[in-house]
């Protein structure tokens, strides 16, 4: 399986719990195709050569007797329903659907903007500032409350700025856009989200590898689209727990709106 993963679809890295299952499912679909491609070819050739004129001077009015092609249909119909029904909702209930607790899951606000991704964190209170629309701007695109005193220890990471995840820890982003729409695309973790003007659309997943990755916009957002690559890490717990501090403390989000 990996074999035809890595080295024939070239996928990428894979670091999430989920991204295994999606990788599979890819497999067999392109798998379905190949054989899809090789048999109606092998049919349309055996077709041409058995049909020709010289071994068929009179046309038949009959057509096929055989019912072949019909069963093949079916049979062709039953492995995509198969694919549908046995894998893929199976996998979209559990990776898309079926949410970890809150409480048990790291949970971060995400927003684009062209042409950069932002990200949020309650501070260690555990508590997120007041957010409203009217405090929004570019340098404050979560709208952040200066005044309200649960905004003080409040994290964020601006411009693209790298965020950090802990490993092995459910994850839960809140995605949104301050002005077009994007789509928060973390390749490794086989996430794919819209981000969507005046909507907060959740998405989880659990990063299972310690590493640098990519975020990048997966819809053409304007001229700078090109150059909408975040990063985030992933870094054991120690290592957030003491970046998460010292980000806390730096007031970051608080002083910055000031
Ligand atoms: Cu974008």
């Amino acid at each position: 399986m990996d074999f035809f993963k890595y080295n024939i679809l070239r996928l990428p890295e894979v670091a999430s719990a989920h991204g295994d299952r999606i990788d599979d499912l890819i497999v067999y679909v392109h798998l379905l195709m190949a054989a899809l491609f090789v048999g109606w070819l092998a049919f349309f050739v055996f077709a041409l050569l058995k049909h020709r004129r010289a071994s068929n001077p009179k046309a038949d009015y009959v057509g096929a007797r055989s019912h072949f092609s019909t069963y093949a249909e079916v049979g062709v119909a039953a492995i995509e329903g198969l694919l549908l029904l046995g894998f893929a909702v199976p996998l979209w209930a559990k990776a898309v659907e079926k949410f970890p607790e809150e409480k048990d899951a790291l949970v971060i606000q995400v927003i684009g903007q062209q042409f950069a991704w932002n990200a949020h964190y309650a501070g260690p209170d555990g508590k997120w500032g007041h957010q409203d629309i009217k405090f929004a701007s570019t340098t404050n695109p979560f709208g952040l409350d200066a005044a309200d005193p649960a905004t003080k220890d409040d994290v964020t990471t601006l411009s693209n700025e790298p965020f950090l995840l802990p490993v092995n820890k459910e994850v839960i982003c809140k995605i949104s856009s301050m002005d077009v729409i994007h789509s928060f695309k973390l390749p490794v973790m086989r996430v794919t989200q819209d981000a969507i003007p005046g909507m907060s659309i959740p998405v989880h997943f659990k990063p299972t590898k310690i590493g640098d990755y990519t975020i990048t916009c997966a819809q053409l957002c304007g001229n700078g689209h090109s150059k909408m690559r975040g990063n985030f890490k992933v870094v054991d717990q120690a290592a957030f727990d003491k970046w998460f501090a010292d980000k806390a403390k730096s007031g970051a989000a608080g002083a910055s709106f000031e």
